[in-house]
């Protein structure tokens, strides 16, 4: 047996990737510099793979911005509006296609499955055509050969390319791009010959689509790609790649074409791939690659358990080796930069080098006998028992409070009708009320100023006084901007989650614990590691301050429960609903404490509710279930007056409009500007009874938007929403841009939203 991976984080141990890409953008890095820097990067990850011993290295997984962007560029679907970009300068072209220039609008980007990383959707349309370019795969596989080392090209699969992918503007919205998989094909086998040539002996096709549910008409696409691609002469031997769950229906079409191997995903609900594989009869001739490491959380591994797993398989193939269940990109580099976390608790989490570290064991144990890795199983055992039996995991008060929760606990003591007259009364607001989401730029003085008083070069009064001073400034700005409900713009905020994970009991933070969101921006996702609790106020203050300098209404901003847990790595050891009904209960009880302390206007956002939807239909019920419950158990002690707004973006809403009904907010504003009020029209279809505003300018792209086009925008929405239920905001919150253009553009909003009012005539 082998020990290998599919990817492994890209950014470094101290996000150089990161800083290189921002400085070249900057003009500060020379291009030459920017790939120096990115080789070195890989270099070092391949050298650490094998140096812990992983045999088969991966390659052309890494990426300067998005592996799903480097696929389209390999099979030359540049869209029609960056080719000349693309043209000019490869690299600048690159990165115009992911963050647009003043001129043309960047590619789409939405959700990888339900991981929080982020690809750009690929543009297709009927008159495609596609051309090979392997040169970026040949380059890299040919640098890990020059050391020695065992490569695996990991390519994004055809059949999932074309399922990611979107009909281009202009083309009809009904266009299916997996009909274009028969001009694809050619161009993967070019690419497959230009890496046997180049030495490749296997190739990864990475077909995570295939875990959802799927058409007769998709799989029989699969079908067909893998028995064109097996039937090549001149190629390596190929992998097909599942994870991130079962394969389904997919597992026997793929088991029959002439594919040379197949990876499954043994973790969690996807360990019905084995019962699923026994069922087929294995895969006779065929090499299987088992993920039994969880790729996407970060506990150590049950190695006995897995071992188990393991030797079940290996009757079921011709060759098992072992890996992590996907690519390692989802989780932290190394545990061992953590110098907050207490050494016996750390002993419980594992990050990329630790699960690298877990894989090769396994792959000793199953090649050798268990008896070569006694001391690592029994060191396992200790760390797996002292996580079970400590009390940092049980509060029995938390417990408590979750069991005496009733059903009318998460219900609004009002129906929508009476709160919305009386929220009228209470914030006397104009039609078309104009607010953004939250945060405003985050400066990089507010960054220097946290990092400052970490290291205690200020204290704790000087950095208040400096967010003070930042607060003052929005609120000022706003108010003679002509906005209508207020933020205090988030200024003492790192992370919409890693802030209140903070300040919550049974959360851990990490210091080094970065995972890539997509492009250059990062996150650190906490852990949740025991019950939940909140010892004291997390926002009151700041939100008081603010509203303290306005008459105007502020509103208060929280994370909402689902988010909470979707943008962290959750327990294993009890139901997710169980730890959000925990997470919600402390929600509830900020939400009151900043009503009581004279806030109108509640925000609890919930831009993962989405992604976090099971990528199995027959799995979603359950989930909207306890998402939907958290949601209100958080929101619904509020009086009739209070407005409870929320928010979502980063996905399409289309298949989740009922729960975002039964979330009962009485208003939300979702992320709609790139795609023209698409949202606004599902909402309307679906009959959505309450306040809404679809997003009118698209905060991912530094272009200011002018207010005649979001007047126009306006307009689109009032088609589908009445007047007395539009909002008027941009799609997201505002950190990541800079101030003149956020300024000019809210200035921008206001006026589109004036013009349009004049438009509606007298209320
Ligand atoms: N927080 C978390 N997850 C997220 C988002 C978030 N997932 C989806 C979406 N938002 C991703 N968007 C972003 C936007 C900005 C940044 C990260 C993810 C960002 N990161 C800083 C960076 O990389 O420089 C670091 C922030 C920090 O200091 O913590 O700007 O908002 N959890
Ligand atoms: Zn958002």
């Amino acid at each position: 047996a082998r020990a290998t991976v599919y990817g492994y984080p890209r950014q470094g141990r101290d996000r150089e990737l990161k800083k290189a890409i921002e400085g070249y953008w900057k003009g500060r890095v020379t291009a030459d510099v920017l790939r120096a820097t990115a080789a070195g990067l890989r270099r070092e990850n391949w050298r650490a793979l094998a140096a812990a011993g992983i045999t088969e290295v991966p390659t052309g997984d890494f990426s300067l911005y998005d592996h799903v962007l480097d696929t389209t560029v390999m099979v030359g679907a540049i869209p029609e509006r960056h080719r000349a970009a693309v043209d000019a300068d490869a690299l600048d072209g690159l990165f115009a296609m992911a963050r647009g220039t003043q001129d043309v609008a960047p590619l789409e980007m939405t959700k990888w499955f339900d991981t929080n990383y982020h690809y750009l959707v690929p543009e297709l349309g009927p008159d495609t055509v596609f051309s090979a370019d392997s040169a970026r795969q040949v380059a890299e596989l040919t640098e890990a050969l020059a050391l020695g080392l065992s490569p695996r090209p990991v390519l994004v699969g055809p059949v999932t390319y074309l399922l990611l992918a979107k009909p281009a503007p202009g083309v009809d919205t009904g266009f299916d791009p997996l009909t274009l998989l028969d001009r694809l094909l050619p161009v993967y086998a070019e690419v497959l010959a230009d890496l046997r040539a180049a030495g490749a002996e296997w190739v990864q096709l990475d077909e995570p689509a295939l875990v959802q549910d799927r058409t007769p008409a998709d799989l029989g696409a699969a079908e067909r790609a893998y028995r064109t691609l097996g039937a090549l002469t001149d190629r390596p031997q190929l992998l097909v790649a599942s994870y991130f769950d079962r394969l389904g229906d997919a597992l026997p079409v793929l088991a029959r074409t002439p594919v040379d191997g197949l990876t499954l995903d043994f973790t969690g609900g996807a360990a019905a791939n084995l019962e699923a594989l026994a069922a087929v009869g294995g895969l006779p001739g065929k090499r299987l690659v088992a993920g039994v490491v969880d790729g996407r959380n970060i506990w150590i591994n049950d190695l006995e358990r897995s071992l188990a797993t393991l030797g079940t398989l290996l009757g079921l193939a011709d060759r098992v080796d072992v890996a992590a269940s996907c690519s390692l990109l989802h989780v932290p580099l190394d545990t061992s930069a953590e110098r907050d976390i207490e050494p016996q608790i750390l002993r419980w989490l594992a990050f990329a080098r630790q699960k690298t570290a877990e894989i090769v064991t396994l792959a000793k144990g199953l090649a050798r006998g268990t008896h070569t890795i006694t001391a690592e199983l029994s060191a396992n055992k200790a760390d797996l028992a002292s996580r079970a039996t400590s009390p940092l995991t049980r509060d029995p008060a938390v417990g408590a409070r979750c069991e005496a929760v009733t059903d009318a606990d998460g219900r609004r003591s009002q129906p929508y009708p009476a709160r919305a007259a009386a929220q009228r009364a209470h914030l006397g607001l104009p039609l078309l009320p104009t607010t953004t989401i939250g945060s405003f730029p985050q400066t990089t003085e507010l960054r220097t100023a946290r990092a400052d008083l970490r290291a205690g070069r200020i204290d704790t009064a000087g950095y208040e006084e400096r967010i003070r001073t930042e607060i003052r400034d929005v609120v000022s700005f706003q108010e003679k901007a002509g906005i209508d409900v207020l933020v205090h713009g988030e200024p003492e905020r790192n992370d919409m989650v890693q802030y209140f994970a903070e300040q919550l009991t049974g959360y851990l933070a990490t210091r080094h614990g970065w995972v890539q969101s997509y492009g250059t921006r990062y996150v650190r996702p906490p852990v949740l590691a025991g019950d939940v609790s909140r010892p004291g106020p997390m926002t009151v203050r700041w939100t008081s301050y603010a509203q303290s300098l306005s008459d105007r209404p502020v509103k208060g901003m929280l994370t909402g429960p689902v988010t909470m847990l979707a943008w962290s790595f959750v327990r294993d050891d009890q139901p997710l609903g169980d730890t959000a009904r925990q997470v919600a209960l402390a929600l509830r009880d900020e939400v009151d404490d900043l009503e009581a302390n004279g806030t109108s206007v509640i925000q609890v956002d919930e831009p993962a509710l989405r992604e976090t939807l099971p990528l199995r239909a027959a799995d979603r019920a359950a989930y909207l279930d306890w998402a939907t419950e958290a949601f209100r158990l958080a929101t619904a002690g509020v009086r009739p007056g209070t407005q409870i707004h929320t928010h979502m973006c980063y996905a399409e809403f289309g298949d989740i409009v009922q729960a975002i009904d039964d979330l009962d907010a009485d208003v939300i504003s979702l992320e709609a500007a790139r795609s023209h009020m698409q949202v606004a029209r599902e909402l309307a279809a679906h009959g959505y009874p309450r306040e809404a505003g679809p997003g009118v300018y698209d905060i991912h792209s530094p272009r200011v938007p002018s207010a005649d086009e979001m007047a126009g925008l306006l307009r689109t929405g009032l088609e589908a929403i009445p007047a007395e239920r539009l909002w008027v905001n941009p799609d997201c919150g505002l950190k990541t841009r800079g101030r003149p253009e956020t300024r000019s553009s809210l200035e921008n909003l206001v006026a589109a939203a004036r013009t349009v009012r004049g438009e509606l005539g007298p209320a």
